[in-house]
């Protein structure tokens, strides 16, 4: 067996802190069977692997019994780290756990710090850097589209494509080398046509991973959309409507709503971000006047905008030119309060409508399916579980390779010599290489796993 890259035991609770009924202390490292003895001295020869015992965990120094819980022993490198790892099923709660925890420190693990453990399982050649990204994904994300994004990239869904591009990119700086090694021969053994080529199709398949990036981004933070109209159209009764409760406050006075309410809802599985606004027009109050200024700045990034305008009111000039200001493909008229208008009113040119009665729900279906078509139709589309750039990291390693191959297809172009054109291909490589994380430095390390949680 290799000698193990770590010479340290860590320790931590794994599960949540609280009330439960079980939690789980963690123990990896190469110490950590002999410190599974020093806690339950009743063990007598090696654990079976991966085999649950009830054993009963005592203080190493005092001998105090502190609980009885089920160990068991995964010996490296069949772990989640790929070292000798002990979990312990302690009682949950907040005592046993930490006391369970202070036994092994005082055993001699050293508390271990957040994704310590994945970081572990990462430089034990466990797992690549972007399916460490993908549990965190797994533990953070709370939509389940970004859930099965994340499933998806664990089992190497992304890697794999970003090795394809890596493989593809060594490739065509073979056939490159190649030429350089051997320019005596008078025929180009490679034709130049074949490496533009490949250069071609590794940039074009690049541009596909990018183009997924919005949408990633999207199942991140999830879709902001903005509730926007005159005072008293029924922008609150929708918000409280979409989020299933009375978030926001309700009056028929116009102008109830002064600050931006922001709320994170889910509709059918996708992430949306909710923003209710102060009703818009011309305003001397003050307050009123920045709740307004507020709504205007929300409006500006809004991905969505749910326009309200009352049923059966003619749309008054400021609503005809604020709609005209808005990009058609994100934007619906939603004609509320559609149980006082009986007729369907006239529609706006270009402009996506639909009718709604907050209070009875009448009309919400069809403007929760709306919505999802509009934010995440792209997803939606492509059920081949395409793999999703989910992290600016994963963009900008995918911007600098599509960057250095354009660099070298415009040297290819102009003649420059195979010998130094070459080097764009080899610093596209790296940027490849860095997304996987098969040379990192402590400091990408230290960014990509500080955002853990301890125990994972
Ligand atoms: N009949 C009926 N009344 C509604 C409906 N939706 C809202 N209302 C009423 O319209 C009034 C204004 O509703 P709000 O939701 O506060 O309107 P708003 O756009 O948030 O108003 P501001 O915050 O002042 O800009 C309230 O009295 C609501 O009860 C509806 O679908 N049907
Ligand atoms: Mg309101």
């Amino acid at each position: 067996m290799s000698t193990p890259l770590f010479a340290d035991t860590i320790a931590a609770v794994a599960t949540a802190p609280g009330r439960s009924a079980v939690a789980l202390v963690r123990v990896t490292g190469p110490q950590a069977l002999p410190l599974l003895r020093a806690l339950a001295p009743e063990l007598r020869g090696a654990p079976a692997p991966r085999a649950q015992r009830l054993l009963r965990i005592h203080h190493p120094d005092t001998g105090e019994l502190l609980d009885r819980g089920l160990a068991t022993y995964f010996p490296a490198p069949a772990s989640y780290t790929g070292e000798d790892t002990v979990e312990i099923s302690t009682h949950g709660g907040h005592l046993t756990p930490q006391l369970v925890l202070d036994a092994a420190l005082a055993a001699g693990a050293r508390a271990a710090e957040a994704g310590e453990f994945t970081r572990r399982a990462y430089l034990n050649g466990r797992m690549d850097l972007l399916q460490a990204e993908a549990v965190a994904d797994l533990i953070d994300g709370r939509s389940p589209a970004l859930h099965r994004a994340a499933v998806h990239q664990m089992e190497r869904g992304l890697s794999r494509r970003v090795e394809e591009l890596r493989t593809a990119i060594i490739g065509a700086e073979a056939l490159l080398v190649y030429s350089i090694d051997f320019p005596e021969e008078d025929e180009p053994p490679v034709p130049p046509e074949r490496i533009r080529a490949a250069a071609e199709d590794v940039r074009r398949r690049i541009e596909g991973l990018l183009a997924t990036a919005p949408q990633g981004e999207l199942l991140r933070e999830g879709a902001l959309t903005v509730l926007a109209g005159r005072p008293n159209s029924g922008k609150s009764s929708l918000f409280n409507a979409l989020l299933g409760t009375e978030r926001a406050i309700v009056t028929d006075v116009p102008g109830t709503t002064r600050d931006a309410l922001e709320a994170v809802v889910t509709l059918e599985g996708y992430p949306f971000r909710l923003v209710d606004t102060a009703g818009l027009r011309e305003t001397e109050d003050r307050v009123e006047g920045i709740g307004i200024e507020v709504a205007r700045r929300y409006l500006s990034a809004a991905q969505l905008v749910l326009f309200c305008v009352e049923a059966g009111r003619e749309p008054g000039e400021d609503e005809h030119s604020f709609l005209a200001e808005l990009r058609p493909e994100a934007t619906i008229l939603v004609r509320t309060k559609a149980d006082q208008a009986s007729e369907e009113d006239q529609a706006v040119d270009g402009v996506r409508t639909l009718r709604v009665t907050a209070p009875t729900g009448e009309g919400l279906p069809e403007l929760r399916a709306t919505l999802l078509q509009l934010a995440f139709g792209g997803i939606l589309a492509d059920p081949a579980e395409a793999p999703l750039v989910t992290r600016e990291r994963q963009a900008r390693a995918l911007r600098a390779a599509r960057e250095e191959v354009t660099l070298f297809l415009q040297a290819w172009d102009e003649g420059i010599p195979p010998e130094f054109a070459v080097t764009h291909l080899h610093t596209a490589a790296g940027a490849l290489e860095d997304l996987l994380g098969v040379i990192s430095t402590e400091d990408l390390l230290d960014r990509v796993f500080g955002q853990f949680c301890v125990g994972k």
